[in-house]
């Protein structure tokens, strides 16, 4: 065996991940128990927490049918279990996009989503909210044999008239084959389910990996989702050739128009070659064997348009074997571990810096907030314990000035509060004209515009206007939005300003928010829109409208989700604006507070002056402390980040 293999890669990934999580949690519980949690960083250390919790890898197989994505899946995921657990034979097996990840709050199931659904609105991602849409089938992990049969109903088809198929979006009648298949039939055979959902208690799957196993025969493409959200969304996407039938048309096709254009630099790409054994000719040598190999790496390489070290070659099949028998020089042999050496090297890095990142930023944030707290906290009790100091063996007259003194201080914030509340309600109705433009309401009203402008119109040219209407407006929407953002960052800006000028409150900048990538999100699925419904002819048939009209709900219910995440993100921005501000208000008016009764008290009683220069040096000991403290957990989450993988510290020290 090698000494990394991906299933190790992945272990020491989750690891990592624990670690650093039970580490973060320990940041939060730490703040709670010191009272120091305000509302925002609790929200932002809570979401953090959920997304390393609920943290997954997704990783995809797509090619044309029968090339052994199902076996190879087995061969890297599954051989532990000594036999194949997804099914994997000649010919279409698998029917339906099945994806295999862990929920311990279900039971061990196969459930499907009967193909009929596709009639029905709603994506994949919507019926997955609704469990009564699902057949479900419990997965008897006692027994191999009840097992693969249960799962052999990925492979169930059935026999449907043109129409019905048609309806589904599922079948194209000038397609030649298809129209001999319907003439010689009168019926075709279709997939029974749309979607599989595979509840596995398998340590990887268990660890967070989710793997997306996708039928052949250009299935991908009925429906929208997989083009839209599962293959974008996938860490790695694997694409597959096999040996023994070279780069056929169907594959570049597939290649071009799913694989290639979804890039993006968390993403990995890997292209197998798979079923070399083919090759393994006794009556050649093994350099003869392998001069081969590297010729068919080379052309198929040069068809996809990539260097040739990204093409792997391997036998999944043999694999599968290899592993099973423990067969090691068999092993080697089938090229597997090369494979899953490079993918690990590709998925788990650029993942883990993803993870890492966007933890460090949240975390970088809480900590010099709440750092900055404490030391104003600090500052302010020395300051009151040097004043009281002074104030040894003074006059009454000098405690008299003193207590107008803070007074004054007092009142005069007491003015700027009054300012401080008058800013807010700008700022509040500055917070609705933005919502006004970025508002879930807004866009859900021009999704369904467009949705009735594109079933009155019978022409393609009208459903392409209603689409270009519905992009524009969106961009405008976004325009506006961001000219808000700019203003109420200025605005609150100038407000962080004049209380450090005024009162000397730390000076804050505010943090920046950007609606770019949102913009460019709309421009992408603007541009699959285009890619895909450029060529269809000026009359419609009623099928290809019913496929633009399920292709926009998929659209739709994308455009929806980017602009929930926008406006989610958006409202987590407007908190990090105001609450710094009032938190450092409240705790300001709490200091000129205990200044006042401090001083009232010496006033009343000049002789407990010792007493309360003691309890101010206790209290400035516990804030030192928290500070120490804070500081210590920080560098613990800090050196959770900065370890890496294959590095065996973190699996300890957590
Ligand atoms: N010789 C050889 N055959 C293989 C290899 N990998 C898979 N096969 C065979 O190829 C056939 C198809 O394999 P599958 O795993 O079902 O292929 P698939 O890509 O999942 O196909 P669909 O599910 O139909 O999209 C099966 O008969 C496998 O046994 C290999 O490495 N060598
Ligand atoms: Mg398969």
């Amino acid at each position: 065996m090698p000494s990394t293999t991906l299933v190790d890669e992945f272990e020491h990934y989750s690891a990592w991940r624990d670690a650093l999580l039970v580490r973060v949690e320990a940041l939060r519980d730490w703040l709670a128990a010191q009272q120091l949690d305000d509302g925002e960083s609790d929200l932002r250390l809570a979401q953090t927490l959920s997304r390393l919790q609920e943290d997954t890898l997704n990783v995809a197989f797509v090619a044309e049918f029968s090339r052994g994505k199902s076996e190879l899946i087995n061969a890297i995921f599954f051989s532990d279990y000594r036999q194949r657990v997804l099914p994997s034979s000649a010919g279409r097996t698998t029917m339906c996009p099945t994806e295999l990840y862990y929920d311990p709050r279900r039971q061990a199931s196969l459930r499907l989503l009967p193909i009929e659904t596709k009639t029905r609105a709603g994506s994949i991602a919507d019926f997955k909210l609704a469990p009564d849409a699902w057949t479900e089938f419990p997965l008897n992990l006692d027994s191999a044999a009840d097992m693969s049969a249960t799962l052999m109903r990925l492979a169930d088809t059935m026999p449907v008239d043109a129409d019905t198929a048609q309806a589904y979006g599922l079948i194209n009648p000038a397609d030649e084959e298809t129209a001999r298949v319907l003439a010689q039939n009168g019926s075709i055979a279709i997939p029974r389910w749309r979607h599989a959902l595979i509840n596995f208690p398998h340590p990887l799957l268990k660890q967070g990996l989710v793997i997306l196993d996708t039928p052949g025969l250009n299935a991908i493409g009925t429906e929208p989702e997989l083009t839209l959200s599962m293959l974008p969304n996938a860490h790695a996407v694997l694409f597959l050739l096999a040996a023994d039938t070279g780069v056929t048309r169907s594959d570049i096709e597939i290649w071009r128009q799913h694989i290639a254009p979804v890039h993006g630099a968390s993403r990995a790409r890997l292209v197998v070659m798979n079923k070399i054994d083919g090759l393994w000719d006794e009556l050649k040598s093994d350099a003869e064997i392998d001069a081969e190999i590297a010729r068919q790496v080379a052309s198929s390489a040069e068809l996809l348009d990539l260097p040739a070290s990204q093409v792997y070659p391997v036998s999944a099949q043999k694999a599968l074997v290899a592993k099973v028998r423990r067969d090691d020089a068999l092993l080697q042999r089938t090229r597997l571990p090369e494979l899953e050496s490079a993918l690990s090297q590709e998925l788990i890095p650029c993942k883990q810096a993803l993870v890492a990142d966007s933890t460090r930023a949240v975390v970088e944030d809480v900590v010099v907030r709440t750092t900055e707290l404490l030391e104003t906290r600090l500052a302010t009790i020395q300051d009151q314990v040097e004043e009281l100091g002074n104030l040894r063996g003074k006059n009454r007259d000098v405690i008299q000035h003193m207590m107008a003194q803070a007074n004054a201080d007092n009142e005069q914030f007491e003015r700027g509060l009054l300012q401080f509340n008058a800013l807010r309600n700008v700022f509040a109705a500055q917070v609705e004209t933005l919502r006004g433009h970025l508002g879930m309401q807004t866009v859900r009203r021009e999704v369904k515009k467009t949705r009735t402008a594109m079933e009155k119109s019978r022409f393609s040219t009208g459903l392409r206007e209603s689409m270009a209407t519905f992009f524009s407006l969106l961009n405008d929407n976004l325009d506006a939005s961001t000219e808000s953002v700019r203003e109420i960052r200025a605005m609150m800006t100038a407000m962080y300003q004049k209380f450090s000028d005024e009162h000397g409150l730390a000076m804050v900048n505010p943090p920046e928010h950007s609606l770019v990538k949102y913009r460019r999100e709309i421009a992408r699925l603007e541009r699959i829109f285009n890619e895909r419904f450029n060529t269809l002819f000026s009359m419609l048939t009623s099928g290809q409208h019913q496929l633009t009209q399920r292709f926009f709900e998929t659209l739709a219910s994308k455009v929806v989700q980017v602009f929930e995440i926008a406006n989610s993100e958006t409202e987590t921005w407007l908190k990090a604006l105001i609450v710094p501000m009032e938190t450092q208000v409240r705790e300001h008016k709490n200091q000129l507070k205990r200044r006042l009764d401090s001083v009232s008290r010496i006033h009343a009683a000049t002789e407990t002056l010792d007493d309360r220069i003691a309890e101010l040096d206790a209290a400035m000991n516990n804030v030192a402390d928290q500070i120490e403290q804070l500081a210590r957990m920080n560098t613990r989450i800090a050196d959770a980040l900065n370890d890496t993988p294959g590095d065996a510290r973190y699996a300890r020290s957590a």
